[in-house]
């Protein structure tokens, strides 16, 4: 008999996936099964979180497979995930120190997909004001934003309540930032039950040890209605809007929601609010009276000029 089910990818090692299934009853079943040959040739074909049917043959060994891909809302490609409602982009107050323009990519990216930005702020213990500064720049810019530290347990309650109420109804999100920042020990003071493995940084270097290795999807919200996915995803120092096409430098605007309203007030001809003075620039005008924070209008001029250049070549 074949049997057929929609589920989503929860979880891609080696080839094999974990794919978690609602069945009528609103149990949860976790398949662990490969894709069909033709899906699994080309190896971008599968992101976690993509939404899949699974058909189940029982008259041949091993025969569950991935027979289909749903279509998708949309993919990233740091972290590798499909179907992403929320991005929860992580960076902590030290150890390792942010770097605020890989923080501002992950936030056009997230925008430019139709995908909720969130910043949090970790490891608030190390430094409160210097957690609270940068959270400000965030809250500036109309992002939602917290303020942790997985050590006093500050702001996790706050976060916890956020989680449960948002990312509730299918919603799909993940944690995602650099090595070291404390993605892995945030989800375990918000779910406990995990017990994700977590390790130091490194002291010399001061930078994370790559510990988690691979994209997870979990069920933090209980099924049905109510169901909710978080993943923990490995961290990464780098977006590299040189080597990947993100968006162009036509759709930049629009992912950099607190210039956008300077930017299209902007009267001056042509202007690419990179360099003009404050004279003739609306955006630099708005960045001297400090309405623009000056970390958010860097990020911005330094995309601009590698999506303008990368424009220039083609
Ligand atoms: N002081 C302090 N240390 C923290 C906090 N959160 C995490 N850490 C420590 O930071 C180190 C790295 O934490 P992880 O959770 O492994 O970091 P990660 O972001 O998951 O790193 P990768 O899995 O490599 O991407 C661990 O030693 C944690 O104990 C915090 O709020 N305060
Ligand atoms: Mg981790
Ligand atoms: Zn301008």
């Amino acid at each position: 008999m074949i049997i057929e089910k929609l589920g989503k990818v929860i979880k891609g090692l080696g080839g094999l996936y974990n794919v978690r299934v609602e069945n009528d009853s609103g149990e949860v079943e976790i398949y662990t099964c490969r894709a069909k040959g033709t899906l699994h040739k080309n190896e971008e074909k599968l992101y976690i979180g993509d939404n899949v049917r699974i058909t189940i043959d029982d008259e041949t060994p091993d025969g569950i497979v991935i027979s289909d891909v749903c279509e998708r809302k949309n993919s990233l490609i740091r972290p590798p995930m499909a179907n992403l409602d929320y991005l929860f982009i992580v960076f902590a107050a030290k150890k390792p120190m942010p770097v605020l323009e890989v923080v501002d990519k992950l936030i056009a990216i997230a925008i430019h997909n139709s995908i909720k930005p969130v910043v949090i702020v970790t490891k608030q213990d190390l430094g409160d004001n210097l957690a609270k500064e940068y959270a400000e720049i965030y809250e500036r810019a109309g992002i939602d934003t917290f303020v942790t530290s997985s050590e006093s347990k500050e702001g996790v309650a706050e976060l916890s309540e956020y989680i449960k109420s948002n990312i509730a109804s299918g919603a799909t999100s993940a944690f995602a930032g650099a090595s070291g920042v404390g993605k892995s020990t945030l989800m375990n003071a918000l779910f406990p039950e995990l017990e994700l493995m977590t390790s130091e940084i490194s002291k010399k270097i001061e930078r994370g040890r790559h510990t988690t290795r691979h994209v997870e999807i979990f069920d933090i919200n209980g099924k049905g209605e109510s169901a909710g996915f978080l993943a923990d995803t490995p961290g990464f120092s780098l977006v590299d809007f040189a080597r990947f096409d993100f968006f162009s430098v036509e759709d930049l605007p629009s992912t950099f929601p607190d210039i956008l309203p300077f930017a299209v007030g902007c009267t001056y001809a042509d202007c690419a609010h990179v360099g003009e003075g404050i004279a003739d620039c609306a955006v630099a005008r708005a960045a001297a009276e400090g309405k623009i924070a000056e970390t958010r209008l860097e990020s911005y001029r330094s995309i601009y000029r590698i999506l303008k250049e990368k424009k220039n070549q083609y």
